[in-house]
């Protein structure tokens, strides 16, 4: 879905911004961009040709290395979840066709690579096409096990520009944050998008206040990014939330932004947080701009080359009043290409006349600011800003041999935005800590339930199918 030619994607990282000392620093590992690309360069070396490079992505140094390095050599990059079980693993492994593995052992066939911070190499690649893939991001849909998201170069290099231009982004910003590094908000945003801008990075291993304050009094921190939950905890710790005020902006993003959040954090920064929405089929989309209005629970306009449109449950267009809801979809340079082996998927994820169709439910108001009110299925849960298929979690469960079945919903949280809470009938043993624990290790710990309640049978409808908001109603 390309749209023009696009500049080189690591236009910072080969257009020698200077050579300074800690430029980049991941989980305390500090590294000036020469010492990245000399790093990242050896390791192209040693991947070029690949069909793909999965990288085991732990907070550190080396993803970075290995992440730029698989770009340098035009080789699509494939995250893996770091605390990813089993499970989850070997279907990243196989389905994404990667035959190496940076930063861990051989496993399911694929050799390790390792990524070494010292190797160097002087070696030159040409900027390979811009419709090649950059990343294949795995992601959740509300039934299976999660999907290869492909993304092009050029839309990581078109995402980046334009939150760059909405959001004033430039060389002179020390951008701080703790995200996973397997996502598009800590991995695109907030690698790349640094590496492209030219702006300093200080990753803080973790998203806590603490660490977040002292990237500002350590590093003179100006560009945070967290998800809602990262921006909930700071506001709760009032000395670290005021060290933020020295920044020059706060953005929030991956799920929405309670207003009361939004205020807080504002009383104690004086930021007004930039909001913005996306998703990983289609990089950020909407968003608030430095220099505009900052509405509380509103994520503002469309960036520099994107679309949107409402659309009605009949496919017809819906008012832009601020009041009618509607499908929020949208096109531009910044979509995916496709789900990975998935044809049927990627046609369902199009309408015949090339708009993406997003899931979320929205209101755009005459002034065109955009609101997201949530998402047309129960079954696709946001928890800390990770999004979590319910058919997943419940299909782990299934494959536990006390469990006869299993629903899982959303349940609102102060904290999480949304929790998970499984329903569970099972042979009356095993208990909902065993449970809890057994989808940690097979998917991600980030992946398993909150809660578990042990259930006789399930509401179903006349079809059998369970009925998740009667379960809702229940919370
Ligand atoms: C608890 N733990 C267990 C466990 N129970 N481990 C194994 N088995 C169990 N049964 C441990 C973990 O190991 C971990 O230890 C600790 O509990 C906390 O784990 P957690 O659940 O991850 O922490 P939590 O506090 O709930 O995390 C909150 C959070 C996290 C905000 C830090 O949710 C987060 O990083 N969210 C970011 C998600 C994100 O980046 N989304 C972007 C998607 S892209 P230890 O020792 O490790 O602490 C996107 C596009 C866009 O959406 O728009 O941006
Ligand atoms: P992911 O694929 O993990 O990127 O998740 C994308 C989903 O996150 C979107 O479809 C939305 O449901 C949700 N999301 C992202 N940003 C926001 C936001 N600012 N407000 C509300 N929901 C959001």
């Amino acid at each position: 879905m390309s749209e023009g030619a696009v500049e080189p994607l690591l236009t910072a990282l080969a257009g020698g911004y200077g050579d300074e000392a800690g430029a980049l620093r991941v989980d305390g590992q500090a590294m000036s961009r020469e010492e990245l690309l000399g790093a990242a360069t050896a390791f192209a070396d040693r991947v070029a040709g690949a069909p793909a490079v999965a990288v085991l992505a732990r907070p550190s140094a080396e993803t970075v290395t290995a992440v730029v390095g698989g770009l340098l050599a035009g080789v699509p990059v494939v995250p893996v979840p770091p605390d990813s079980g089993p499970k989850e693993r070997e279907h990243i492994l196989r389905d994404s066709g990667a035959t190496l593995l940076a930063g861990g052992a051989p496993e399911n066939g694929v050799a390790g690579v390792p990524v070494e911070l010292t190797a160097r190499s002087a070696a030159t690649y040409a900027e390979p096409a811009p419709e090649r893939a950059a990343f294949v991001l795995y992601t959740s849909g509300t039934t299976g096990a999660p999907k290869g998201v492909v993304i092009p170069r050029s839309a990581v290099a078109a995402g980046l520009d334009a939150l760059a231009e909405a959001w004033q982004w430039t060389a002179k910003d020390t951008l701080v944050h703790g995200l996973p590094l397997f996502h598009v908000h800590g991995l695109v945003l907030g690698v790349l998008g640094a590496l492209r801008t030219g702006s300093r990075l200080v990753h803080t291993g973790r998203p806590t206040p603490g660490a977040y304050a002292a990237a500002r009094a350590e590093h003179g921190g100006s560009l945070y990014f967290g998800v809602p939950t990262v921006w909930s905890r700071l506001a709760a710790e009032e000395a670290a939330a005021k060290e933020l005020a020295g920044a020059r902006l706060l953005v929030s993003g991956s799920a929405p932004l309670p207003v009361p959040v939004f205020e807080r954090l504002a009383a104690l920064t004086g930021h007004l947080p930039i909001e913005r929405y996306g998703m990983t089929e289609s990089l950020i989309t909407v968003s608030t701009r430095a220099d505009g209005e900052r509405r509380p629970g509103s994520v503002g306009l469309p960036v520099a080359g994107v679309r949107t449109r409402l659309v009605g449950e009949d496919g017809a267009p819906v008012a832009w009043d601020g009041e009618t809801v509607g499908e929020l979809q949208v096109a531009g340079p910044t979509l995916f290409e496709g789900y990975l082996g998935r044809p049927e998927a990627t046609a369902e994820a199009w309408t015949a006349d090339g708009w993406f169709r997003t899931g979320d439910v929205a209101v755009i108001g005459p002034d065109g600011f955009h609101r997201i009110v949530g998402r047309a299925s129960v079954d696709l849960i946001k928890s800390g800003g990770y999004r979590i298929g319910a058919g997943e979690v419940e299909a782990a469960l299934r494959d536990h041999p006390a469990v006869a079945d299993a629903a899982v919903v959303g349940a609102p949280d102060a904290d999480l935005g949304q929790a998970l809470v499984a329903y569970v009938i099972a042979d009356g043993l095993v208990t909902g800590e065993q449970l809890t624990a057994f989808v940690a290790e097979r998917l991600s710990v980030h992946k398993r339930p909150r809660r578990v309640v042990l259930v006789e049978e399930l509401p179903r409808n006349a079809m059998g199918k369970v009925l998740k908001k009667q379960l809702l109603d229940r919370l």
